[in-house]
């Protein structure tokens, strides 16, 4: 539908934004379907009001009836079953859209998002870094993992119908695969302070050639593996207790992303990528079953870049998620049976320490 429009060069007429996503198109189609859905039933009341308020008028020489109705079955049932229909496809194909939308491809580009008032920095895997502007492949999925430094911002590209808050203190992430090459805007759509107007990009849609050689154009040393290795040996200094043979000082990071841990509270998280946030910036929020509270806090000391370097270092060290199909790679360490008895399962759980999700 958005075509017929387009196809009319001399109207200058959109409806809607351009699509250039794999998912744009879907989006736009569920979209027509409840305006039309909505359009059809605001026209028909409006008829029949108009068409009841003349047809039965008060008009002294008609007799009111003696009895009233007292209801019609079949109408009944059939204004209750038309819209639950139409709402159930509606809720159906919506979510249907919807989990697509929240489900990220394994097997997508990760590029980190920092919001901050009042601009978007980027970095890919590879180090290099920008700022209000997004430079991808065409025709392959990105996912983007975005924190805040401040207050909630929103990154939305109206052309790939991608919409996502971004929070302070929270990873959320959202992805996206471009299907035309091109320039596309880039809003904060939340409002952000005094110059969140200003707060706008570009996302550059490239061939993959010509985004390999830009890729390679910066003057990047260091992937964000790298900086996070380097983080973790050096300035974090976290190496001294986190190592193989670190012993009681902190455990051993090694396989650690995605297994479930135990912690000293009896609850288990699973070390996603805010988990490891939390665990570096604020450790003593959630200590590890069989350790001591002795890790400093980072916050403050080290910026969101920073952690998010840091982390996708860790998950380098292996994991569920970095190694597929394989049993998990960590060790039991935390023995559940000197949990508290209150904390104990309410079943025997036959499932091992570090077992995963
Ligand atoms: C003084 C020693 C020490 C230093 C330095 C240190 N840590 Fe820790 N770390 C610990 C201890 C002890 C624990 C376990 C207790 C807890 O959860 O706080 C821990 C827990 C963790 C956990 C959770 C581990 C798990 O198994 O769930 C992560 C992740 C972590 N540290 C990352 C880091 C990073 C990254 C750095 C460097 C920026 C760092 N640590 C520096 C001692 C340290
Ligand atoms: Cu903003």
């Amino acid at each position: 539908m958005s075509k017929l429009f387009t196809a009319l060069p001399s109207l200058q007429f959109r409806l809607m934004p351009e699509d250039a996503s794999s998912i744009s198109g879907r989006v736009d189609a569920l979209y027509y379907f409840l305006v039309a859905v909505s359009t059809f039933f605001a026209g028909l009341i409006f008829v029949l009001v108009l068409y009841f308020a003349l047809r039965y008028r008060h008009r002294p020489e008609v007799q009111q009836p003696a009895t009233s109705h007292t209801g019609n079955l079949k109408l009944e049932i059939t204004w209750i079953v038309i819209p639950f229909v139409l709402v159930m496809i509606m809720f159906g194909w919506g979510a249907k859209l919807f989990v697509e939308m929240r489900t990220m491809p394994p097997d997508a580009l990760e590029v980190f998002v920092v919001g901050k008032q009042w601009m978007w920095k980027l970095q890919h895997p590879n180090g290099r870094r920008e700022i209000n502007e997004l430079h991808v492949p065409v025709g392959r999925p990105v996912m983007l993992r975005m924190i805040s430094e401040d207050v909630i911002h929103s990154f939305y590209v109206p052309a790939f119908r991608m919409k996502q808050d971004v929070l302070p203190g929270y990873y959320t992430t959202a992805w996206f695969e471009a299907q035309k090459t091109g320039r596309y805007h880039l809003f904060c759509a939340e409002y952000c302070g005094t110059e969140h107007s200003s707060m706008i990009g570009q996302v550059i849609v490239m061939e993959q050639e010509d985004y390999q050689r830009w890729l390679a154009g910066g003057d990047t040393e260091r992937s964000v593996i790298e900086l996070g290795q380097e983080l973790f040996t050096g300035k974090g200094s976290c190496r001294t207790c986190h190592s193989p043979d670190s012993g009681p000082r902190g455990p051993d990071l090694t396989g650690l992303y995605g297994t479930t841990v135990h912690l000293q509270d009896g609850r288990k998280v699973t070390a996603d990528e805010n988990y490891l946030r939390e665990s570096i910036l604020r450790p003593g929020n959630k200590i590890v079953f069989g350790y001591e509270s002795l890790m400093p806090p980072y916050e403050g000391q080290l910026s969101e870049e920073e952690v998010l370097q840091l982390i996708a270092y860790i998950k380098t060290l292996g994991g569920t998620e970095a190694a597929p199909g394989s049993p998990a790679t960590r060790p039991a360490r935390e023995p559940p049976t000197t949990a508290p008895a209150a904390m104990q399962p309410t079943s025997p759980s036959t499932q091992p320490a570090g077992a995963r999700r």
